[in-house]
């Protein structure tokens, strides 16, 4: 089953939005496979976010993840990776449909509260990075209520 990378940046940690994100991912159907809260040091930072190092924001986007704690998540179901990028909404918060996260919890594009994998190869890339020691085998009972 597709699995998907994602994080709850500083911002959305420090703003009490966790228990609202993660019950948008359950609620939807989709399965909890590994879960942290971390801090995050500027050299990791860099590499997750390595495919926009000659961005001009690149300086900008590594000091606001490591300045403070991120919960980093695994969460797995049917396309899971575009479907999370539908919940999570566009990029820059004034382009988020209402109703998605960014929509609803976010205004600057520099303070989007929550990361989410692009493709199914980045999700691979990124839970290998942020999970180096896995994640959990286990599946919902909930299954055959969820999936036909
Ligand atoms: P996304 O997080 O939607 O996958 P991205 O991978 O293109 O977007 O960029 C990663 C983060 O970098 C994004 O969530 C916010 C920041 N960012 C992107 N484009 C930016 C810009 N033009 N100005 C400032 N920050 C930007
Ligand atoms: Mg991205």
């Amino acid at each position: 089953m597709e699995q998907t990378f994602i994080m709850i940046k500083p911002d959305g940690v420090q703003r009490g939005l966790v228990g609202d994100i993660i019950s948008r991912f359950e609620k939807k159907g989709f399965s909890l496979k590994g879960l942290k809260l971390m801090g995050v040091e500027r050299a990791f930072a860099e590499k997750h976010y390595e495919d926009l190092s000659a961005k001009p924001f690149f300086n900008g986007l590594v000091e606001y993840i490591i300045s403070g704690p991120v919960i980093a998540m695994v969460w797995e179901g049917k396309n899971v990776v575009v479907t999370g990028r539908k919940i999570i909404g566009a990029t820059n918060p004034s382009d988020s449909a209402p109703g998605t996260i960014r929509g609803d919890y976010a205004i600057e594009i520099g303070r989007n509260v929550i990361h989410g994998s692009d493709s199914v190869e980045s999700a691979k890339k990124e839970i290998a990075l942020w999970f180096p020691d896995g994640t959990v085998g286990w599946q919902s009972s909930l299954h055959p209520w969820i999936y036909e």
